[in-house]
């Protein structure tokens, strides 16, 4: 897969002597921090620009020309986004800012409205913070039960005779994440839905699908599950866009999680009524170009395939994984069989800091992420402080992966172990 053509800031070089300019510094860029926001394709940042020099105006309100050109592109980026997930009714797929305000307005628009004391939220201990404390505050405003699932240590998988005690009538809400951030452990969340429909029918499943849509294929109609919210800038579109596909039945009930412009029917001095699915959920101007460059993203991920990207991610963690093992003092995160994980590997080398070890590769011109990736309930679970993780993506080689290798050897020699 050679697309890095298609990247411009892949061409940068870092981190060269310090009387150099950024630009002509020694180091080639090896960026392995997708899974903190991947980088953006030339089709998606002309899509951005085009869309302001030639189209922009706001979307649903005018009825001049431009208004109408704004107003078709942001609804066809609607439909290509449910096209690329499977989901049959573009009126389900609501435009929000990230994955984190997508759990939110579910928190908020579900949550408040049918949680009650003594009911009860179950997550896993394995959650991006996103998917975590949304619940844990909602339970501790309700004075709901706060329910956290563990994982096998050695597997990185979801412990289900664990999620089978916990479930109960009382159930109301069960979030989980279709692939973990850290461990790159690719849940089974088809068999994670049957499970909580068999043993708590009453309880919505929500799946945060922000490191899974953008690297594998995903069939949200496949999932059984009442929610699912991913992320537009982990999938080569720009920040500030984000999506939460939500049952019909289930999003009809909701009341709006904010209020405004677009998203009314009728406004009167003494009541208001609320706009259709989707506007319902999109209150005020919403990030058109960021839908539209989302729009682009998808096109240019169907044009290669998912499947390829899949194999790609594969291919590179494979060879990652068995690179970094064979280094004396490295311990590497989530589980052994590559067929079940995503394309991260978070690491530690020996007793060194997370941090030090990033700021060693970085000035090879290395990025990765360190620290607690937002996962502190998972970090406290495994014991350690804090990892570095490696996130690959299609635009990555094998080669970087060599010199993600290297970079880890000379992490070694500056610490002498
Ligand atoms: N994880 C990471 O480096 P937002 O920030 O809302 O676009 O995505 C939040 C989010 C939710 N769930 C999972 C599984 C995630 O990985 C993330 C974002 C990034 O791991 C940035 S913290």
């Amino acid at each position: 897969m050679n697309r890095r053509q298609d990247f411009p800031i892949l061409n940068r070089k870092i981190n060269g002597p310090s009387y150099a300019k950024a630009s002509e510094g020694k180091k080639p860029l090896v960026y392995l921090d997708s899974a903190a926001t991947s980088q953006k394709p030339k089709q998606v940042l002309n899509a951005i620009s085009d869309y302001y020099q030639k189209h922009n105006a706001n979307v649903h309100r005018g009825i001049h020309t431009l208004s109408v050109e704004a107003t078709e592109m942001y609804e066809a980026a609607r439909k290509k986004v449910a096209d690329f997930v499977g989901v049959k009714d573009p009126a389900e797929i609501i435009f929000v800012r990230n994955a984190t305000e997508a759990i939110n307005l579910v928190a908020y628009s579900w949550g408040r409205f049918n949680i009650s004391k003594g009911d009860e939220i179950v997550v896993t201990v394995a959650e991006h913070h996103s998917n975590f404390v949304p619940w844990q505050q909602l339970a501790i405003q309700k004075q709901a039960k706060f329910k956290v699932v563990p994982i096998n240590k050695e597997t990185g998988e979801i412990d289900l005779k664990a999620l089978g005690k916990l479930l109960t009538k009382k159930t109301k809400i069960v979030a989980f994440a279709h692939v973990s951030n850290v461990l790159g452990t690719i849940n089974d969340v088809l068999h994670l839905s049957l499970v909580v429909r068999r043993l708590a029918p009453q309880a919505i499943v929500l799946v945060d699908g922000a490191q899974a849509v953008p690297h594998m294929p995903v069939d949200i109609s496949e999932i059984g599950c009442d929610f699912y919210v991913f992320t537009g800038h982990k999938m080569l579109g720009p920040t500030g866009i984000g999506v939460l596909w939500g049952r019909r039945e289930l999003l009809e009930t909701m009341t709006p999680f904010l209020f405004g412009g677009e998203m009314i029917s009728k406004v009167s001095l003494e009541k208001s009524t609320w706009n259709e699915l989707p506007w319902k959920f999109e209150a005020g101007t919403p990030d058109i170009a960021g839908a539209i460059g989302l729009g682009a993203a998808v096109d240019y991920l169907d044009k290669i395939g998912m499947d390829k990207v899949r194999e790609h991610d594969v291919e590179l963690t494979k060879y990652a994984i068995e690179k970094l093992s064979k280094i004396d003092g490295v311990i590497i995160y989530g589980p052994k069989d590559v067929k079940k994980r995503s394309g991260v590997v978070a690491f530690n080398v020996g007793s060194i800091h997370a941090h030090d070890v990033a700021s060693i590769l970085d000035s090879e011109g290395i990025a990765v992420r360190s620290g607690h990736h937002c996962a502190q309930p998972l970090m406290d679970f495994l014991g350690v402080s804090s990892v570095a993780r490696a996130s690959f993506y299609l635009y990555n080689s094998i080669e970087e992966v060599d010199r993600l290798v290297e970079g880890v050897l000379k992490v070694k020699e500056v610490f002498k172990i």
